[in-house]
């Protein structure tokens, strides 16, 4: 979705491609992903703020690294806002016109730049089928967010009193279009009912069983032989479900087989991974401590799955 007029005076001067965006976040993950499939690497790494010249320039062949750290809360920033209204990653800029929405920002690359094709246009059917598996991506993104706060990230995301009035005044005027103001109530008071959380996971279970079995005819892909967007954001969850121990290899042997695939490709690899592979490994080690305890999540989720 392009942003007409953005508030933030820095877009303007933003030359070639810039990334708001975090090494973590899965949101992201999916642009960066598309971004290497395009042959864009990364290139420097600059304040998410900075305006100088230097900063704003452009960069060949490569797109500007500029973090938003969501775990200093560096989002909930009355200059972030003016970048990004619904207070999230990612957004990119590219020649000055800003972008926002994942998947609206990967279809925009998808008709810019060459590189592997995301979008089938060239087959209706598939185009439709890739479309329709996006959806429900985009439809379950929310799970995502219930399941990997309550057994990944825990109380860790909290936020304090004041960070919590920061992104109900910054939000104020604005659409809060990834309802973070109700879900952060709930998760900060902790009164959210463990029946709401157990239903994400449920509905994340469903569309995973589904998946497996489209996978069960042998191809490479979601969709057929080639990789599309819907396998950009169902990659981007799995991983992020991986690092909180949902145990995708002892339930779905296809769908581990595809994810494989995807994750031996060098976007995944240096896009995705590159600089978030320490936070990956330690989400990964956490969660396994937390099975030992008998609090993780593959305990939940094996406890559900037949
Ligand atoms: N629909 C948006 C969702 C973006 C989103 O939810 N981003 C998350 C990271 S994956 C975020 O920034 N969350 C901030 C927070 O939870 O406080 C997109 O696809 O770009």
């Amino acid at each position: 979705m392009k942003i007409e007029n953005p508030k933030s005076p820095i877009v303007g001067k933003l030359q070639g491609i810039h990334l708001f965006h975090y090494d973590a976040a899965a949101c992201a993950q999916r642009v960066r992903f598309a971004l290497h499939e395009k042959g864009l690497v990364r290139g420097r790494e600059v304040k998410f703020d900075a305006d100088d010249p230097t900063s704003c320039a452009g960069q060949d062949g490569a797109w500007v690294s500029r973090q938003v750290s969501l775990a200093k809360k560096e989002h909930l920033t009355e200059t972030y806002a003016q970048i990004q209204p619904n207070l999230v990653v990612p957004a990119l800029v590219h020649d000055g016109e800003l972008h926002i929405e994942s998947m609206d920002i990967i279809a925009y690359l998808d008709e810019v730049f060459g590189g592997t094709p995301l979008l089938p246009k060239h087959d209706a059917e598939l185009m439709a089928d890739a479309q329709a598996l996006t959806d429900l991506g985009k439809e379950l993104h929310r799970s995502i967010r219930f399941v990997t706060f309550r057994w990944g990230l825990r109380g860790l995301a909290r936020l304090s009193n004041k960070e919590e009035n920061q992104l109900k005044a910054l939000l104020r005027n604005g659409q809060d279009g990834e309802k973070l103001i109700s879900f952060y109530e709930g998760y900060n008071s902790q009164s959210i009912p463990d029946t709401v959380y157990v239903d994400h996971l449920e509905k994340l279970n469903s569309a995973f069983k589904d998946l497996e079995q489209r996978l069960q005819d042998g191809r490479a892909f979601l969709t057929g032989d080639d990789l599309t967007m819907a396998d950009i954001i169902w990659a981007m969850k799995t991983l992020r479900l991986i690092e909180c121990s949902y145990p995708f290899d002892e339930l779905f042997p296809a769908y581990t087989a595809w994810f494989k695939r995807i994750s031996e490709r060098p976007s995944f690899r240096e896009g995705v991974m590159g600089k978030h592979k320490i936070m990956s490994k330690t989400f990964r080690v956490k969660a396994h401590v937390e099975n030992l305890l008998g609090i993780g999540l593959k305990q939940e989720v094996l406890k559900r799955v037949a």
